[in-house]
């Protein structure tokens, strides 16, 4: 029977599946892309939900596990070399689970490559600049009265998504035929952006024609269907 107990955040999320990776998650764009990957690929794992209403992501039992007090977050009860590997970071997870599951990433090295280059586009860019849009445009920053970091991000956001456009001028697929953890890390995020962020008309999103065929191909995947439920929230 595995063992997790060394990991003080098995006191408050106890693992019923020790022997399955523990996913520490709640259903936004970074927890989704994790969730999408472990539906994708069929690897086992147990979702424990990380409430952000209650400040989950600042306990002790959390920031044992990601200082950086972010979701996604897991622990991989058979890591390299047998042991358990903790891991943060959506990307960083997303190679890995891609590695584990010898799916999702191409084989050969350029293509593994190019996959880690469009996840890292979408760690350093997509994600930080779509979310200073939805700060800027649906939250606090809503009433700022200068405008200008609004539409700094707006921006920034339309540049990023006019970059992805031509990417995808001609491919099904960020990578072409091969459907990949850079699909997986982006897509949540356009989604997030046009959908909860009601941003859409203001990034202009009717322009990037390859973005919205490639978002609805997506999101009709059954295994993105489920994974944008995962963990369950609250009712
Ligand atoms: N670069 C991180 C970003 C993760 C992130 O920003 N997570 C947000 C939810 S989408 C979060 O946990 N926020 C809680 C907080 O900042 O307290 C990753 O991709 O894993």
């Amino acid at each position: 029977m595995t063992d997790l107990s060394a990991f003080p955040i098995t006191k408050k999320w106890p693992a019923e599946h020790p022997d399955r990776i523990q996913l520490y998650s709640l259903p936004t764009p970074n927890g989704v892309k994790v969730s999408i990957m472990l539906e994708e690929t069929g690897l086992p794992y147990e979702p424990h939900l990380v409430r952000f209403d209650t400040n989950d992501q600042m306990s002790a039992e959390f920031l044992s596990l990601n200082p950086n007090n972010k979701i996604p977050a897991i622990i991989d009860p058979n890591g390299p070399d047998g042991k358990p590997l903790p891991l943060f970071e959506s990307g960083a997870i997303l190679i890995y689970l891609a590695d584990k599951a010898g799916q999702l990433i191409p084989k050969d090295a350029a293509g593994r490559y190019e996959a880690i280059q469009w996840v890292m586009f979408q760690m350093g860019g997509i994600g930080p600049m779509f979310g200073q849009v939805g700060f800027f445009h649906k939250f606090a920053g809503k009433e700022y009265e200068d405008k200008r970091p609004r539409d700094r991000y707006i921006g920034e956001a339309k540049r990023l998504l006019a970059v992805l456009d031509q990417r995808l001028e001609g491919r099904d697929w960020i990578l072409g035929d091969q459907y990949s953890i850079a699909d997986i890390a982006t897509f949540p995020w356009v989604r997030n952006l046009v959908g909860f962020y009601e941003a859409g008309d203001l990034v202009g999103i009717d322009e990037f024609s390859n973005v919205k065929r490639v978002l609805a191909a997506f999101v009709a995947r059954p295994a993105v269907a489920r994974g944008l439920d995962i963990p369950k929230r609250p009712a």
